[in-house]
This record gives C-alpha cells, structure tokens and sequence, in this order.
C-alpha cells in the first residue's frame, strides 16, 4: 500500500493514520513528522496518532523483525521515525494524562559505551507505553543504586555490549542487594553477548535478545509482579 502524498493539501485524519503506520514501517522519518504535525493541526488525540497508527506500525515491525524479515538497519530507521514523531507528541500525551504500563530505569553499564541498542529498546519501550528514564552509559553500580532510589521504578534494565563489561551486571546486583533495593525492582538485562544462561547466573528476573522481545518480556515481568503483589 503506499502512503499518501504530502503534496496533497486535505488528508482526512484516515489517510493520516494510513500515511504514519505505512511511513514509520518504512522509516521516512520526514514525512511521519510531517504526518503527525497535519494529523494535530487537523485536532486528532495524540493518543490517536500514537495507539492507532505508530504503536501498530512499530509492532508489525517487531513482527518482521522476528520472523527474519526485517533486519536491525530497518528496525533502527523505524525506531527513528517513531522518536521523531515521539518528540511531538510526549509533551502532549503527558498533558493528557495517557497512562503508563510502568516505569523502566535504563542504563549501559560502566566501561561500556554502546547505546545504538540501548537506545533502540527505549524507543520501543516507550512506543508500548512505558515511561523511561534512561540514564546513559558507564553507568556506575551506585548511579543505579540512587536512581532506584529517587524513581521507584518497576523494572531496571542494565545493557552491556562487551563480553569485558558483562560482569558488570553481577557487580550491579550486588549493588543493589547490599542497598536494599534488590527486592523493590525487577531486574531485566540485555545487550549483544548476553544469553539467557548469563541473566539466570548473575541472578536477573529477565532477558531479551532484542527491542522487539524486551518490550514483550517487561509486560510480562509486571504483569506477574503485580498478579503477587497488587499495587
Ligand atoms: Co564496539 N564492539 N567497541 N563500538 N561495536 C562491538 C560490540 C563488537 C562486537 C565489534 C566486534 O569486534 N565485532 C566488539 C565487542 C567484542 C566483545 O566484547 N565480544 C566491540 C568492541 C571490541 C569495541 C571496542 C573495545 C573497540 C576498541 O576500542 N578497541 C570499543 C569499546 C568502547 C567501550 O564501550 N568502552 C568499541 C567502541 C564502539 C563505538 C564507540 C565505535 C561504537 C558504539 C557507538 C554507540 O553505540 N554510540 C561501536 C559499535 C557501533 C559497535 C558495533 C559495530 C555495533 C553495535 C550496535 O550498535 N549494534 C558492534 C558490532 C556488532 O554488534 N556487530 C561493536 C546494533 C544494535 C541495534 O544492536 O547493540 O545488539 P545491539 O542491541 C540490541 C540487543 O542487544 C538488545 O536490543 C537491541 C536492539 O534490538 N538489547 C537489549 C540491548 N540492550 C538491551 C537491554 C535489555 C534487553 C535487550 O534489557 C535491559
């Protein structure tokens, strides 16, 4: 299907919602930012933009990206239309009062630079609805530790991106259990070198391989968190 031309001086808010879901699937970060601005000159809900034509797009994405139809390159183009038009309407959707699934403190580990995955996992995560407080890279254990403290959030997410950095999440854990705070959070981590295996030996609540799974398995990770203890 293609998406409707920019040229064209009326979209109706359908052509909007068609032009963002078959624009973001292709990445035309222009265009989606161009879409969403028309979409909320002509007053449709933030909300609408986002759970009707964004947040279906990026998951068709995760869809290919999982059955091996779309690569990483396409998943990052996506991503970025997605965070442009994100840019737009966060401010707006905060405004409203949209409510979040939960919130997920995110950090690359000390010693470790890479955050193109981090980052792409943010994105997604707060495409699904979560509220993410990211807090960069070389993130120290006791930067973690504080952050826990200050935001309370349901789960926090530890990336490595280096087989030398990974021992970084055992370093993390001890962090948090010698604070206090082990208890208080599900622990997720992720990151290029990192399996399964690794996030039950350093003793983690949750792994994912990729953005697409993460966003699945922290759903997942709250919903039986909260199934124990009701908020
Ligand atoms: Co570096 N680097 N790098 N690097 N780099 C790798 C990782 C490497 C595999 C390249 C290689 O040798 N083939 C290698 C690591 C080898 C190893 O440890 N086994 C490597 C190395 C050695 C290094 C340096 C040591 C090189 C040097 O200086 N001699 C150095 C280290 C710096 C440091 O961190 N201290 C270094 C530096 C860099 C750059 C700064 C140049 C740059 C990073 C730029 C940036 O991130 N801003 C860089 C890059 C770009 C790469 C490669 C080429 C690409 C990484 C990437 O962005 N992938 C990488 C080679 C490769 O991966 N093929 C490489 C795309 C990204 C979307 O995927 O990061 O896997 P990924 O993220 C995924 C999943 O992992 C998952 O979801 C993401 C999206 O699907 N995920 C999570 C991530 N976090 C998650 C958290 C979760 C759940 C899932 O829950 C909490």
């Amino acid at each position: 299907m293609t998406s409707p031309k920019l040229t064209s001086p009326e979209l109706t808010p359908e052509e909007i919602l068609q032009g963002l879901y078959d624009d973001t699937l292709v990445g035309n970060a222009p265009h989606v930012l161009e879409l969403t601005h028309q979409g909320l000159a002509l007053q449709m809900e933030p909300q609408t933009l986002l759970f009707d034509a964004l947040i279906p797009s990026l998951e068709e994405v995760g869809a290919r990206f999982e059955r091996g139809d779309f690569f990483v390159p396409e998943m990052l183009i996506a991503g970025r239309a997605m965070a442009g038009a994100m840019e737009v309407l966060r401010p707006l959707l905060a405004e409203t009062g949209a409510e979040t699934i939960g919130k997920f403190l995110m950090g690359t580990v000390k010693g470790d630079v890479h955050d193109i995955g981090k980052n792409l996992v943010n994105i997604m995560l707060e495409g699904a609805g979560f509220e993410v407080i990211d807090l960069g890279v070389q993130v120290a254990p006791e930067k973690f530790v504080a952050a826990i403290e200050e935001h309370q959030p349901d789960i926090v997410g530890f990336s490595a991106f280096l087989t030398t950095t990974m021992p970084m999440f055992k370093a993390n854990m001890n962090a948090l259990e010698k604070s206090g705070v082990r208890d208080s959070v599900i622990v997720m981590v992720g990151g290029a070198p990192v399996t399964q295996e690794y996030a039950d030996a350093v003793g983690a609540d949750g792994y994912a391989p990729d953005a697409s799974a993460c966003v699945k398995k922290a759903k997942a990770l709250i919903k039986e968190r909260r199934a124990k203890v009701p908020a």
